[in-house]
């Protein structure tokens, strides 16, 4: 054995046992986001173990893990939300640790404290960041000391009117009411003039107090055509912090992204330096670590205000995978077993771009309603800059318990452009029928003018898109379509004419053809 092989075993020796051991994960969620976690595992010589409910049986990401537990019926809150069901099931498999993924129980402080309490590795932050991030009162106070750029309003909660009258006069209208427990556009109301101002804040303190159990309410101004920019931050538990630049993610229909890129159109190098070292003061003020993303309004000038941090790993993520060549799973990972980050701020670039189209069971035409039933037909996109994450196969049915994504579409380029081009692409190529989807919205979306120019805010899709948008064929295409027929119906024409007059007409020569 050569000295070099003699020191890498050592070091692994060493590795061993100064590092946390983590010989099995597992992952207590579904669909496309289990087998994702579940691939990254399998890479670093980790099993795996599915939690399932008794409607995912069948699913791909059952059949991929190494051992799969079910823990209960359809329905999420008799499953992917009982703690201690996936807390048994990782005792019963001695599983050394659990990543919750995305939605679920991924941002439940409670959960992440109950897995450590079991001695167990939660992938994720410490459950006291969750929970001050959880609170957007909280976050923004963290924030607040360490300077970082807040939209105009009130870092605490709302006591009476005289404060909320007070706050208004320098604000001006509109301003939004906020709920400290909300996030992600739940329990947000505008008020537009001060006539509306008491019933408003009793309607959003009374909602607030019902959705959450918590009435803590929040005065922001409003900003009219934001752009939602978002920072993807990595910490490990020795506080070192890189952030691996941003996302845009204006596109979206309720609060529901839709389309997802990186880098954004819209940054330079220095509010994106800026927006950087604002995400990770934000990561330091709640002694963050692992993946989580900072969250920002950009206004129409480029100025930009913190708004939120989510602690978990984002539906979008793999767009800054694309751009950095990192696999953020295994990043979350390596930190949760307490390894130091590998690289720095310095050694991270943003090579090319990529798009990302959420493929959802919806129907665009019809106000975007869940769909379901049976993927008769599934035929996923191939080729270079391609990648499809998802969760079912064809033949299978889409099951109307939870979220209706049922895959993610992510293109890379060399460019923006050349990002946009290889999307279309692959949409047009993207075969699914049995259920209606976003595949045509996308289509549709990725050649506005709006879009080719990078020019649109929070406002794209109520702005330009109606459900007539996606008849209406490009004029271009229509015309060089139309001109085409011609050509081969001439052509068919001059054909049929050089048959023989009589006898039979040698017409199983151009059978293709003549069809
Ligand atoms: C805002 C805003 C305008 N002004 N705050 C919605 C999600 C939540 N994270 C915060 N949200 C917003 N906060 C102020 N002061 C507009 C939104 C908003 C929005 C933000 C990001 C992406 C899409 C959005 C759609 C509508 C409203």
């Amino acid at each position: 054995m050569s000295e070099g092989t003699g020191f890498h075993e050592e070091a692994k020796i060493v590795e061993s046992l100064i590092f946390a051991s983590m010989k099995k994960i597992l992952v207590a969620n579904r669909g496309e986001i289990a087998l994702r976690i579940m691939r990254s595992a399998r890479e670093m010589g980790i099993a795996t173990v599915a939690v399932y409910s008794e409607a995912d049986r069948s699913m791909p990401f059952v059949q991929y893990a190494d051992e799969a537990v079910c823990i209960g019926p359809a329905p999420s809150s008799q499953s992917y939300l009982l703690i201690d069901k996936i807390i048994g099931a990782a005792r019963q498999t001695g599983a050394d640790a659990i990543h919750p993924g995305y939605g679920f129980l991924s941002e439940n402080a409670r959960f992440a404290q109950a897995v450590k309490d079991a001695g167990l590795i939660f992938i994720g932050p410490s459950a006291s960041a969750i929970e001050m991030m959880g609170s957007k009162l909280a976050a923004k106070q963290a924030a607040q000391r360490f300077g970082v750029p807040m939209v105009p309003g009130t870092e605490t909660p709302l006591r009476s009117l005289e404060e909320a009258r007070e706050v208004v006069q320098k604000t001006g209208f509109p301003i939004l009411i906020k709920a400290s427990a909300g996030g992600g556009g739940k329990g947000m109301r505008v008020v537009n003039a001060p006539e509306e101002l008491e019933e408003q804040i009793r309607l959003a303190k009374s909602e607030a107090m019902s959705a959450f159990g918590d009435d803590a309410v929040f005065i922001e101004k409003y900003v009219g055509s934001p752009r939602h920019i978002e920072i993807q931050v990595l910490g490990d538990q020795h506080g070192n912090y890189v952030y691996l630049f941003e996302r845009e993610c204006s596109i979206q229909r309720r609060h529901q992204k839709l389309i997802e890129e990186a880098p954004s159109s819209c940054l330079t190098p220095d509010i994106r330096e800026a927006m950087g070292n604002c995400a990770l003061d934000v990561a330091r003020a709640c002694q963050y670590y692992g993946a989580g993303t900072v969250e920002f309004l950009v206004d129409e000038k480029l100025a930009f205000y913190f708004l939120e941090m989510n602690t978990r790993l984002q539906v979008e993520h793999p767009v800054t995978e694309m751009i950095t060549g990192l696999d953020l799973v295994k990043e979350q990972i390596r930190v949760a077993r307490g390894e130091k980050l590998s690289f720095t701020q310095q050694d991270l670039k943003i090579n090319g771009h990529a798009i990302e189209l959420r493929v959802c069971a919806e129907d665009p035409a019809n106000n975007f309603l869940p769909d379901t039933g049976t993927l008769t037909t599934y035929v996923r996109p191939q080729g270079y800059g391609v990648r499809v994450d998802d969760g079912y196969e064809q033949g299978m049915d889409i099951p109307i318990y939870y979220d209706p994504m049922i895959a993610k579409l992510i293109a890379w380029g060399a460019n923006r452009e050349e990002a946009r081009e290889r999307l279309l692409r692959a949409i047009a190529e993207y075969q699914v029928k049995g259920i209606r989807t976003t595949l045509p919205f996308g289509y549709w979306a990725l050649q506005q003018p709006a879009f080719i120019e990078g020019a649109f805010d929070t406002n794209f899709i109520g702005k330009y898109f109606t459900p007539q948008s996606l008849d209406q064929r490009d004029p271009e295409a229509a015309k060089a379509a139309a001109i085409l027929a011609v050509q081969v119906w001439q052509e068919q024409q001059r054909k049929i004419r050089q048959q023989p007059l009589n006898g039979q007409p040698k017409l199983w020569k151009n059978r293709k053809l003549l069809r």
